[in-house]
């Protein structure tokens, strides 16, 4: 296949209320969105990145002009070029795994619809249908928490996974406990925001008989969580430590991981993530399928990705109205008996809808193989 161009949006995409994390607070999802013009076709790719370098060290607008300078000239150097080998033509540059990702993502969904090929029969999955589990931001009350988790279990979503961090932990999370009882799925993450000297304050969660409590420490602090894990009854996730299947490797060996948040934008695309799943099951390690608050053309992918036999988990796979009242597809996944249906459609699952990322778009950056 050979590229002939990318096209780079940025996209505001209105949330249907502010989504509130240890980093902070968004009420607009500010984001990449990456087109690939082929000779086999297009293809669309989302990057992951938050607005700010706090849940890793990208953040949306530096994604443009990184790409534009260093990630798209090696992809238009080459005469043709596959899915698998974008990973290899940008393994020199270090880091910036989401814009490597979403750079991935476009190439193969240009790659998957120019050969009739679906993302779910690419990678081999057997399931239809994946569970519904929703992350829930952090409210301003503790009532307004509980009803908002009432919402969302009425909804038939089958787990429930609260964001905490230093001041908004037990409290909250005894709370839901308590109104909704002992046989809701529960799991908390704390977007790393406590320190490693709050290992004995952590041991408290283990009250609540919880899923898991993912990363609670800085993304380089393995020995911490594995000083937690050690500590502690409630299995420990990693999700901002889980950069590549060399650190999980690692973080294996050191019993510092008894889950895995694996999340394609992270750890630098898909091929990535696959690997970690591979990884993870050999080494009887559960893993999940975590969400950047993506779109719908992010969204469908995950949800592929999902599928896979060794997602043992419910994951942060929520339907597109979890975050939006327009997505920029046509057919914005929904929820059915607290299941997404995995997409079988040519590419890596969804339709843009042009008009809407259209109305989106604040800036488009057009990338060809003459200025490469
Ligand atoms: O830590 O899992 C996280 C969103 C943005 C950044 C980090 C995280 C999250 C979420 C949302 O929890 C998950 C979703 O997209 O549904
Ligand atoms: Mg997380």
């Amino acid at each position: 296949m050979r590229l002939e161009g990318l096209e780079l949006r940025r996209v505001q995409l209105p949330l249907v209320a502010p989504f509130t994390t240890a980093f902070g607070s968004q009420s607009v999802r500010d984001v990449v969105i990456v087109r690939a013009l082929t000779d086999l076709g297009e293809g669309w790719g989302e990057c992951a990145t938050m607005p700010w370098p706090l849940y890793s060290s990208e953040s949306t607008d530096l994604v443009i002009p990184l790409m534009t300078a260093h990630l798209a000239p090696r992809l238009l150097a080459v005469e043709s070029l596959e899915p698998s080998d974008v990973g290899r033509l940008l393994a020199d540059v270090q880091g910036h795994r989401m814009a490597k990702a979403a750079l991935e993502s476009a190439v193969m969904d240009a790659w998957l619809r120019g050969t009739m090929t679906s993302f779910a029969e690419h990678l081999g999955v057997t399931r239809t249908r994946i569970p519904c589990g929703v992350s829930v931001g952090i409210p301003s009350t503790v009532t307004g928490l509980v009803d908002e988790v009432g919402g969302y279990l009425e909804a038939g979503y089958q787990r429930i996974k609260l964001k905490i961090r230093p001041g908004w932990d037990l409290e909250p999370v005894g709370a839901v406990r308590r109104a909704f009882g002992p046989d809701v799925p529960l799991q908390v993450d704390a977007n790393a925001s406590y320190h490693p000297s709050d290992i004995g304050f952590l041991a408290r969660l283990d009250l609540f008989d919880l899923l898991m409590v993912e990363q609670p420490f800085a993304a380089d602090r393995l020995m911490a969580h594995a000083d937690l894990a050690a500590a502690v009854r409630t299995p420990v996730c990693l999700d901002e430590s889980a950069t590549s299947c060399a650190v999980v490797a690692d973080a294996i060996r050191l019993r510092a991981v008894d889950v895995v948040n694996i999340k394609p934008g992270r750890v630098g695309g898909f091929a990535e993530a696959v690997w970690m799943h591979d990884l993870c099951r050999a080494h009887a390690v559960p893993v999940w399928c975590g969400g950047m608050v993506e779109t719908g053309i992010g969204r469908a992918a995950n949800t592929v990705l999902a599928a896979l036999d060794g997602f043992t988990l419910v994951g942060d796979n929520s339907p597109s109205d979890r975050f939006f009242a327009e997505d920029v597809v046509t057919r914005p996944m929904a929820m059915v008996d607290g299941h997404l249906e995995v997409p079988q459609s040519p590419g890596m699952g969804f339709e843009v809808d042009r008009g809407a990322l259209a109305a989106a778009t604040v800036q488009q950056v057009q990338l060809d193989r003459s200025g490469r």
